[in-house]
């Protein structure tokens, strides 16, 4: 007779049959039974150097692979993911945190057992604000159901969900025959057709109707209908920062990065003076807005996303968020003739031969980025001028640019390059970092080693906390200088490049390049108060909000 499945083997038969190919994290005494159990599963264990590394790494797999995993021991290891887990909820990323735990017996009296901070439950309470869904898979009776629960919604809301597993409960059986259970959720039919009969009609009698697309467009796998949708109508697309790279950025209804008085004038004026603009699984955030500089009138704007939809100033329930994307695709289209847009202006790529011995600079090192990028690769970038700067790359393809435009945590670009790279291994990613956040994560480059990855990561060095000294400077932005180049000997792997010169970074691309078996590392030395035109524009709105 078959042997009984039990709740731990049911999740990882569940991630599995999701796609969840690996689970980041650090075992620990309560979560120990359950990594034995997904040892001898097909899902692999990525070992971090530290918890948060591999929540971050468990986003950017989410986002890239559409579910991502990360598995750690009960507080020490669970509240070290609470950062990570936020990122993931604010900027719509669905990893699933799975968390060992005392044991129910263990609970009886409430004894101090060790890592417990208040009460048992006082890490599922932390994480009922950070996650869309959470459990506690105390009872075998209702376990499986709880794992389709908790595992649908992370996918319905592309939020994280947290499962909490007793360590006397994971090798216990959950009900027998249970069939894991599917939700079919639908549009409200006759909503639906009224929604899409008043968008239709607003756009087909609109002048100059605009897309702006976002991440959701993405977190849905809305590409490839809102290509059809832009090829079909002619309509043009502008991108958020935060959604970058929902459209290959070569594409001829492709605008730009929309980004209020932040972002380029022209792709601002026009998105500005259109008479619809169909926000399509947008979120209105600061820095999206470009720190509310965006003038955006809702009684010309269609606002579709997965919470809500809203045409002009009234709102429709019960219409999913892809239905009404497929929706539109579908409906009837005034053709219209495909007026000037915008382009994408890809930078100037350095001129050969002269100025070889200048100092590289932001400016010379993202045009140069530029011109090395190519359709094999993902561009990771943290916060700092390393994301505002690279708001101006020419992306080739959908989703290859990955960064925690909203939320903002620093450290999150390394490890989230190891997730990504995992999620898909026929991409190399381009981590681009500042050395403030480096110093937070980026001996996660030995996890890279570890698992045989070759990001490139190039190291903006500019000697301390560089936005936040074009906001209001003090010796609080000053960091210890580190020897970045040099980290590969420490970590007895990959490669280091020292950059001062613009030749020195040509030759350290071009090596980069060649070299494909193990990390490298590039140092680049920017001057402290140097800055992107983005990072400039920003820093002056938010100066004047201090
Ligand atoms: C975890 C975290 N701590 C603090 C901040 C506030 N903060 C925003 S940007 C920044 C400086 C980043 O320095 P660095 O990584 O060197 O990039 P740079 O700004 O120099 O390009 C800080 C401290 C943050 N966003 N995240
Ligand atoms: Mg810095």
């Amino acid at each position: 007779m078959k042997k009984a499945t039990s709740i731990g083997e049911y999740l990882i038969q569940r991630l599995d049959a999701h796609g969840v190919r690996h689970v980041f994290g650090i075992p620990g005494d309560y979560v120990l039974g359950f990594y034995e159990q997904l040892l001898h599963s097909p899902i692999r264990i990525v070992n971090t150097c530290d918890e948060q590394g591999a929540g971050f790494a468990a986003d950017a797999y989410a986002r890239v692979r559409g579910l991502g995993a990360v598995c750690i021991t009960y507080c020490v290891g669970g509240l070290k993911v609470a950062n990570s887990t936020a990122e993931a909820f604010a900027e719509k990323s669905p990893v699933v945190v799975i968390s060992g735990a005392p044991g129910m017996k263990e609970r009886e009296k409430n004894p101090l057992l060790h890592h417990k901070v208040r009460e048992f439950d006082t890490q599922k309470k932390v994480f009922e604000q950070l996650t869309i869904a959470s459990t506690v898979l105390s009872d075998p009776q209702t376990a499986f159901q709880e794992i389709d629960r908790v595992l649908h919604a992370a996918l319905r809301y592309k939020r994280p969900v947290y499962i909490e597993l007793p360590r006397d409960r994971v090798s216990l059986p959950g009900i027998p025959y249970h069939t894991p259970h599917e939700f079919h959720e639908q549009s409200d039919r006759n909503t639906l057709r009224e929604a899409l009969a008043e968008a239709v009609e607003m756009v087909n009698g609109a002048s100059k109707p605009v897309i702006l697309a976002d991440v959701e467009v993405h977190r849905f796998g809305l590409q490839d209908a809102l290509l059809a949708l832009a090829e079909k109508t002619n309509i043009p697309v502008a991108a958020t920062i935060l959604g970058k790279s929902v459209i290959g950025e070569q594409h001829r209804c492709y605008m730009g990065v929309y980004e209020g008085a932040m972002g380029r004038d022209d792709v601002r004026r026009y998105v500005e003076s259109s008479d619809c603009v169909i926000l399509l699984g947008a979120f209105m955030t600061d820095i999206n807005l470009g720190i509310y500089t965006a003038q955006l009138d809702p009684a010309r704007s269609i606002y579709a996303t997965s919470e809500k939809l809203s045409i002009r100033y009234h709102t429709y329930e019960n219409v999913r968020f892809k239905d009404f994307v497929h929706g539109l695709l579908k409906a009837r289209w005034s053709r219209r003739a495909a007026g000037r847009i915008p382009r994408p202006r890809p930078m100037a790529a350095l001129p050969p031969g002269i100025r070889r011995k200048n100092k590289v600079t932001v400016k010379s090192l993202f045009q140069r980025l530029n011109a090395f990028l190519n359709e094999r690769m993902v561009v990771v970038a943290d916060i700092g001028d390393a994301l505002f700067g690279a708001a101006d790359l020419f992306i080739h393809h959908r989703t290859e640019f990955l960064g925690p435009a909203y939320y903002a945590s620093m450290g999150f670009a390394v490890p989230a390059g190891i997730g990504a790279q995992l999620a898909n291994p026929r991409l190399r990613p381009l981590v681009l970092v500042g050395d403030g956040a480096f110093q937070m994560t980026g001996m996660e480059l030995a996890t890279a080693a570890r698992y045989d990855l070759n990001p490139i990561v190039v190291v903006l060095n500019n000697r301390g906390y560089g936005t936040e000294r074009q906001i209001q400077d003090g010796p609080y932005n000053d960091l210890w200088l580190w020897n970045f180049s040099r980290v590969p000997e420490i970590l007895g792997a990959g490669r280091g490049f020292e950059v001062k010169t613009e030749e020195q970074l040509d030759q350290a691309l071009r090596a980069a390049e060649r070299w494909t078996d193990g990390f490298c590392l590039l140092d680049v030395k920017l001057e402290p108060l140097d800055r992107s035109p983005a990072l400039q524009r920003l820093a002056e709105r938010l100066a004047k909000r201090l």
